[in-house]
């Protein structure tokens, strides 16, 4: 396997930043050696109105990492404000509407002028500095306004995926105590409406948290407004001035919380800065994807998550690019529409999931064919592990062979991309994520003796013991847990929650989650999440979720439920299409269970823990080596979970 390694393509290694192996070696080095004279050289690619007094300001003990303090500056500013003297007339944005074929551009300068009046209207509805506004949309334009909108003024983003439920929704307003909420009347994604305002109405309905509700218009459709409280964006807009000033944010000010889901509890607010993690984005942004004025990008992310954030958003307009805006799918309304998008645009970078990726592979090499794709050259991937031969398929059909691939390992919490090959730098093998990015140190730790394991060939959890300025400073409202979930397991480092290997030349492998955390189709979901979900339901007394391998997801949903006794005769088909139902409002039908095991009994040992290693086996269909059952209360319940398996989901 480790035989198996593509080299640079000489034109791609022509203009990258980094010009061989041998530099990118000594600048890692001299970027661990040197945090503050590496991490001082990068912030120069940023507009700062005030000077920083330290590079790095930490204190481990307490978790407290500060980067550029003293630094004064504004995230919309960089992004926007910059870049008008040259490049005023560029275009910043281009929004792939969910219908082929439509295209609308937004030059800097617009988005300047959209950007200020949206602030203006948040300023005029009473955020200020600090507020908290929660940003519910689909991907349209109003959305990259909103979050700049908020940089602009200082107030805190909480962008909340499209896809999540009202309770899920509610959750998030709540935690972060939003003051506003903006939306859009209905979004429009492949081909179907998503009613975007009516679950708004239901997140915050008696809440009087909630001020005001903003709501964008993306379709005809009419919806309720609540006087007092709603207000249509573009009335309120047209209200407003196209100037607005740019607030002087501390380096440290926090610029967005962003949720996501861990192994216990609810999904943790990930509070990021102002500015470490603009430095960050715009860095990883320009090295990783190699980008050079006029290159045309395109994340096809959604950015209700991270990915979105830095690669569609903070890091591409702050290196002045164009970034694309997918309001669609890819398989919508065909598997060509990535293909049809990158010609008609002429995309020269495109980063997508591997889950994207499967979908695509399967539905034929054709689709890709029916384009020539020309203008590509890097080829991205994140979110999950990719499967090599989907690596391999993506290399050779989809980039012809001539792209190089660059896989990025990163999460949430990371802000930006910390394992990845450099295009045109790095010999690249299918499935690894290759080296770690400048100023990250990833550590493999061994699982049973919580010890660094040194050298090569090794596997374990993957940890990281240096700091970095993308990283998460905290858990909103919660710095214990903070500190509890990554730097307590294994103290002195940060835990990814991820399993690595280190092959013999260093090269990073993934192999994904060793918490309770699944990652469907690319998306985080915690299994306790689901369970509470499902136990919330009346019939049922016990449940416990584990993943299962799945050809397009990457991960299915596999639970076990336990029945309370009145209903252990009903219709079993009803139950488990309400259970389903059940998932799909608490969290949202991306989190929708594949299959739910109505079970006989749980694989419990004596002291009452559930055995999830063999219910990870059940749901695989593998019923040998089960390792050690002694511990095991009633071991024959593992015989009983094969047969029912066997007989519901053969
Ligand atoms: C960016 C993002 C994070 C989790 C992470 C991993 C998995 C992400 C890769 C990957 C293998 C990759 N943020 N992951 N990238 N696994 N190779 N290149 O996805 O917070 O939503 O998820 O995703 O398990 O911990 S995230």
């Amino acid at each position: 396997m480790s035989q198996d390694i593509y080299p640079v393509k000489p034109h791609i290694a022509e203009r990258a930043y980094i010009r061989s192996m041998d530099e990118y070696q000594r600048l890692y080095r001299l970027s661990l050696d040197n945090p503050d004279w590496f991490w001082g050289e990068q912030a120069k690619a940023i507009t700062w109105f005030h000077p920083y007094q330290s590079v790095l300001d930490s204190d481990y003990e307490e978790v407290d990492f500060s980067w550029y303090s003293g630094g004064r500056l504004n995230a919309s500013f960089n992004c926007i404000d910059r870049h008008l003297p040259d490049l005023g007339e560029r275009t910043a944005i281009i929004w792939v509407e969910d219908e082929p074929g439509v295209y609308r551009h937004i030059t800097y300068r617009e988005l300047k002028h959209n950007v200020a009046r949206v602030a203006n209207v948040l300023l005029n509805h009473g955020v200020r500095k600090g507020d908290r506004v929660c940003i519910y949309m689909t991907m349209i334009p109003d959305l990259a306004y909103a979050m700049l909108a908020c940089a602009r003024i200082g107030a805190v983003h909480s962008v909340v995926f499209g896809g999540f439920s009202a309770e899920a929704l509610r959750d998030r307003i709540i935690d972060a105590k939003c003051k506003v909420v903006m939306t859009a009347n209905e979004g429009l994604r492949g081909g179907k409406k998503v009613p975007l305002k009516k679950t708004v109405d239901r997140a915050v309905e008696g809440m009087s948290l909630v001020e005001a509700v903003l709501v964008a218009r993306r379709t005809d459709t009419d919806v309720e407004m609540r006087a007092g409280r709603d207000y249509w964006l573009d009335e309120e807009c047209h209200r407003q001035r196209s100037t607005c000033t740019n607030a002087w944010m501390g380096a440290e000010d926090p610029l967005f919380i962003l949720y996501t889901s861990g192994s216990t509890g609810k999904p943790k607010g990930l509070m990021h800065t102002t500015g470490g993690y603009l430095v960050y984005a715009a860095f990883t942004h320009r090295l990783i994807f190699d980008y050079h004025p006029g290159d045309i990008f395109f994340c096809a992310a959604d950015i209700g998550w991270v990915t979105g954030h830095s690669y569609i958003i903070y890091g591409p307009l702050a290196n002045g690019a164009t970034t694309v805006l997918f309001e669609s799918t890819p398989l919508y309304p065909d598997p060509g529409r990535y293909w049809r998008i990158i010609d008609d645009l002429g995309v020269n970078v495109l980063y997508t999931a591997p889950t994207a990726l499967r979908a695509l592979a399967q539905a034929g090499d054709s689709w890709v064919k029916k384009y020539r794709r020309d203008s590509l050259r890097i080829l991205g991937t994140v979110g999950e592990p990719i499967n090599p031969e989907v690596w391999r398929w993506y290399h050779d059909v989809c980039g012809d062979k001539r792209c190089a691939v660059v896989d990025t390992w990163w999460q949430t919490e990371t802000g930006g991309v910390l394992i990845t090959p450099l295009p045109g730098v790095t010999p690249t093998k299918p499935g690894s994520a290759t080296l770690p990015f400048f100023g990250v140190k990833p550590v493999v730790i061994d699982v049973n003796t919580s010890k660094p394991l040194d050298g090569n060939g090794v596997s374990g959890a993957l940890c990281l013991a240096s700091p970095w300025p993308g990283q998460a400073r905290t858990v909103w409202g919660d710095h214990k847990r903070f500190r509890d979930t990554y730097f307590s397991t294994y103290p002195g480092y940060y835990f990814t929650g991820d399993g690595v290997k280190r092959d013999e030349d260093g090269y990073y492998w993934i192999t994904g989650r060793i918490d309770d955390v699944l990652n469907v189709s690319g998306h985080r979901i915690g299994t306790a999440e689901i369970e509470s979900a499902l136990v919330a339901h009346e019939a049922v007394a016990e449940a416990a979720v584990v993943g299962y391998p799945h050809d397009i997801k990457g991960t299915g949903i596999y639970c076990y439920v336990l029945l309370n006794s009145d209903y252990q005769n009903g219709d079993a088909e009803q139950l488990v299409g309400a259970l389903k139902q059940q998932v799909r409002n608490a969290i949202g039908a991306f989190a929708a269970p594949d299959i739910i095991h109505i079970a006989s009994g749980l694989p419990k040992t004596r002291s009452g823990k559930i055995m999830r290693r063999i219910l990870r086996k059940v749901a695989s269909s593998e019923y040998e080596g089960m390792g050690d059952t002694s511990t095991l209360a009633e071991p024959d319940v593992v015989q009983r979970l094969i047969d029912e398996h066997k007989l519901q989901h053969p």
